[in-house]
C-alpha cells in the first residue's frame, strides 16, 4: 500500500499527465456504488409511480430504468445525480487508503487532502451538450492545490460509442492555460463548464490525444495540469463515471488560497487568478 504504482507507472504519469492502472479497484467496492445507484433509481420510480420496469441488481446493468426515467422527467436525472455522490460505498472509494497512498506517492507529500466538494458521479446522457466538458484543466475548476490529481474510474465499460474522456498527451507539463470565462458557441454553459482555453484550436493541435477505453474497476489518475474534455455520448446508454479528487496540503499554492476550492465552493477564477481569464 505504500507504493502502489510501480517505478515504470510513475514515469509514464510524469510524461503524459495520466495513467490507466486496470483493475485498481475491487470489483465488490465498485458494485456497491452501482448498487447504490440502483437503489435511487428503484426508490425514484416508486415514489413517482412510473410505470417503469426495473430489473434486479447485476452490474453490468444497475442503470436499468433510468433511460426511461429521465425520458419521463429530465429533472429526475438531476436528484439522481445529486443523491449518486452520497452514497455511502462511494464516499468510501473517494476516500479510500488506497487513494491516499496514491497521492503520497506520486506526489511525493506527507499531506494528502480530500477536495471538499470535488467529487462525484457524471451521468453523460445520450446527445446531450450542456453539461459536456470541454477542453479544461481540472485546477481552475477546481483550486485547492496546484498539484491536485484525479481519480477518475468508469462505472460501464467505456466504449467508443459512449465517448471516452480524451486526453492531450503530457499537456499538463506547458503549466497553466489561460482561459476565457465565456463559451460564446454554448452560452447555456455555466461557471465551470463555461470555461473555455483561450486560443483553444491552436493550443490543443500542440498535442496528441488519447482516449481510453477502460472498464469498471479500471482507474484513470489524471493531472490537475493535464488538458483533457468529456467525449460526445452517441450511444443509447448514459456514461457513468465516478470523479474523486485529492489534493496537497503541502503545495505552495494551495497554502497560498488557504485551500480554498472554485467555482463549486463559491469563489471566482477571476479575483484569484486574474492572470489567468483573458477577455
Ligand atoms: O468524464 C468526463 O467526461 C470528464 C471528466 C472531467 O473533465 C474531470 O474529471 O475533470
Amino acid at each position: 500500500m505504500n507504493a502502489p504504482l510501480s517505478d515504470e507507472q510513475l514515469a509514464a504519469f510524469a510524461r503524459d499527465g495520466f495513467l490507466v492502472l486496470p483493475n485498481f479497484y475491487e470489483r465488490a467496492e465498485v458494485e456497491a456504488v452501482q448498487r447504490g445507484v440502483h437503489l435511487i433509481i428503484g426508490l425514484l420510480i416508486e415514489q413517482h409511480q412510473l410505470a417503469i420496469e426495473q430489473t434486479d441488481f447485476a452490474p453490468e446493468t444497475f442503470d436499468a430504468g433510468y433511460q426511461a426515467l429521465i425520458a419521463h422527467d429530465r429533472a429526475l436525472g438531476g436528484v439522481v445525480y445529486d443523491a449518486a455522490k452520497q452514497i455511502p460505498a462511494f464516499i468510501r472509494l473517494v476516500a479510500s487508503a488506497q487513494h491516499e497512498a496514491v497521492v503520497r506517492q506520486v506526489r511525493g507529500t506527507d499531506a494528502p487532502a480530500i477536495a471538499a466538494g470535488g467529487y462525484g458521479i457524471r451521468i453523460d446522457n445520450p446527445c446531450e451538450e450542456k453539461f459536456r466538458a470541454g477542453w479544461h484543466q481540472d485546477y481552475p475548476a477546481q483550486f485547492r492545490s496546484l498539484d491536485g490529481l484525479v481519480f477518475w474510474s468508469s462505472l460501464v465499460p467505456m466504449t467508443d460509442e459512449l465517448g471516452p474522456v480524451e486526453f492531450c498527451v503530457g499537456s499538463h507539463k506547458d503549466g497553466l492555460a489561460p482561459v476565457r470565462e465565456t463559451d460564446l458557441e454554448n452560452p447555456d454553459k455555466t461557471g465551470a463548464y463555461g470555461l473555455t482555453l483561450a486560443d483553444e484550436t491552436a493550443r490543443v493541435s500542440k498535442y496528441k490525444t488519447a482516449a481510453p477505453l477502460t472498464e469498471p474497476c479500471d482507474l484513470v489518475l489524471v493531472d490537475f495540469l493535464t488538458l483533457h474534455r468529456s467525449g460526445e455520448n452517441r450511444s443509447a446508454r448514459s456514461r457513468w463515471s465516478m470523479q474523486m479528487r485529492w489534493f496537497n496540503f503541502a503545495d505552495p499554492t494551495g497554502k497560498r488560497l488557504g485551500w480554498v476550492g472554485s467555482f463549486a465552493a463559491g469563489n471566482d477564477l477571476r479575483a484569484v487568478h486574474p492572470e489567468l481569464v483573458v477577455e
